[in-house]
């Protein structure tokens, strides 16, 4: 499916340039406007793949270029006061085609977690494409004001977008390095998981090789809904790559072509159980999921109906719900068979209720810390008063 992606704040802006390089390198073609905005020049200026001309400086007159420094009030500042600007940058893009939009943005921070909420709010009410959210979780350790951010712009988020799918850092910070130096790999692990979903809809660039059971662009949007939470489960195995023509030849002379697609079945079904039941983007209960799509993408030959019908059944039992959709995405050239399990309007996330006791908790050390030293402040005048 085609997006227009509107990176905010700095995560934002950087997953936008990976997705940028991803569609270019693998001409997926899923991007068909990307738009950086941020009230940091410096973040803006670090970019790679996004064009000058989109990128957005806002809230010069309230920051000056600076930054929100994690307040995400100064963030949302910003974003009402060159929401003209912004409009206009994503205007440009009408030309094209658009599927959906999606906003992207990590929500620990001051201007993506303050502002693409409101910016979400707005393209929704002018355009009439679905209007998405894919919102990056701090890690725990990133503490109190990190975690209390994003608690109040999940929410918002949640309530300003048609779906918002979401991403948790905690899950993905590979243990050892800090954060910082672990970026790049989340954000292709980002990349790869939410990028394998949108290009499996964006069915012209397979040309020739448009399968039977294709996934389109309108399945994809189905799924998603028109609100709620989404967490996208991944699982990938490398396969061996023989001459085919060598093997075809030998498999006639042997007829032993069965035991193929019966281990290309279980591969399928292996993988969709490994998806769905290991690292989700955002953990959650997988069986408070309302509408899943599973998707197998490889070469063709790995590919077999049986195999993702079974899958499907065994989705259906384990999410509890009706309404799963299912496809394949063929790619020749690859050498991996990789299962992709959208799992949308998940409602049991514990992390979130994390999120919201630490929020509250670091409500209560600022009160406490302010009572106390309004407490200090008394015993001074006390104590000056005595002096006298
Ligand atoms: N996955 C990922 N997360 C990031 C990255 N950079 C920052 N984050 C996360 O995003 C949160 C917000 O950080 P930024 O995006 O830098 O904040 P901002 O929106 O620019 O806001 P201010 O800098 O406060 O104006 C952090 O708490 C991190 O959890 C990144 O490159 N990748
Ligand atoms: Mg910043």
């Amino acid at each position: 499916m085609k997006l227009a992606m509107i990176g905010f704040g700095q995560a934002g802006g950087k997953v936008l340039d990976r997705f940028l390089e991803y569609d270019s390198t693998r001409g997926t073609g899923i991007i068909s406007h990307a738009v950086a905005v941020n009230s940091a020049k410096a973040d803006l200026m670090g970019l790679e793949f996004v064009p000058n001309e989109n990128r957005v400086l806002i809230g010069q007159s309230v920051v000056k270029g600076h930054g929100a420094g994690t307040e995400p009030e100064l963030g949302e500042q910003c974003a009402r006061e060159d929401m003209e600007e912004i409009q206009s940058a994503i205007d440009r893009t009408t030309t094209s085609e658009v599927d959906a939009f999606l906003v992207l943005a990590g929500l620990g921070g001051g201007t993506g977690s303050g502002g693409a909420p409101i910016l979400a709010e707005h393209l929704k009410r002018l355009y009439v494409e679905p209007v998405y959210g894919l919102g990056i979780l701090p890690a725990r350790d990133e503490g109190g004001i990190y975690n209390r951010n994003a608690a109040r712009s999940f929410q918002q988020f949640v309530e300003s977008v048609d779906n918002l799918l979401a991403f948790d850092n905690d899950a993905f910070k590979s243990g050892g390095e800090s954060l910082h130096e672990g970026y790049s790999e989340i954000n292709a692990e980002i990349v790869s998981r939410f990028g394998a979903l949108f290009s499996a809809g964006e069915i012209e660039a397979l040309g020739d090789n448009v399968a039977e059971s294709v996934v389109d662009a309108s399945e994809i949007i189905n799924t998603l809904g028109e609100q709620g939470i989404t967490s996208v489960g991944y699982a990938s195995e490398e396969i061996e790559r023989h001459d085919r023509g060598l093997l075809d030849r030998f498999r006639g002379a042997n007829g032993d072509g069965i035991s193929e697609s019966g281990d290309a079945t279980n591969r399928i079904t292996s993988l969709v159980r490994r998806a769905t039941l290991g690292k989700l983007t955002l953990q959650c209960e997988v069986d408070s999921t309302e509408r899943a799509l599973l998707l197998v993408s490889g070469p063709p030959e790995h590919l077999n109906r049986k195999g993702i019908d079974k899958a499907r059944k065994w989705l259906e039992e384990t999410t509890g719900c009706l309404e799963v959709r299912a496809g394949d995405y063929p790619l020749p050239n690859e050498n991996r068979v990789a299962a992709i399990v959208v799992l949308s309007g998940v409602t049991d996330i514990p992390r979130v209720k994390e999120m919201q006791r630490m929020a509250i908790e670091a409500k209560e050390n600022v009160e406490e810390l302010q009572a106390g030293s309004e407490e200090d402040l008394q015993k001074l005048i006390e104590y000056g008063d005595d002096e006298e």
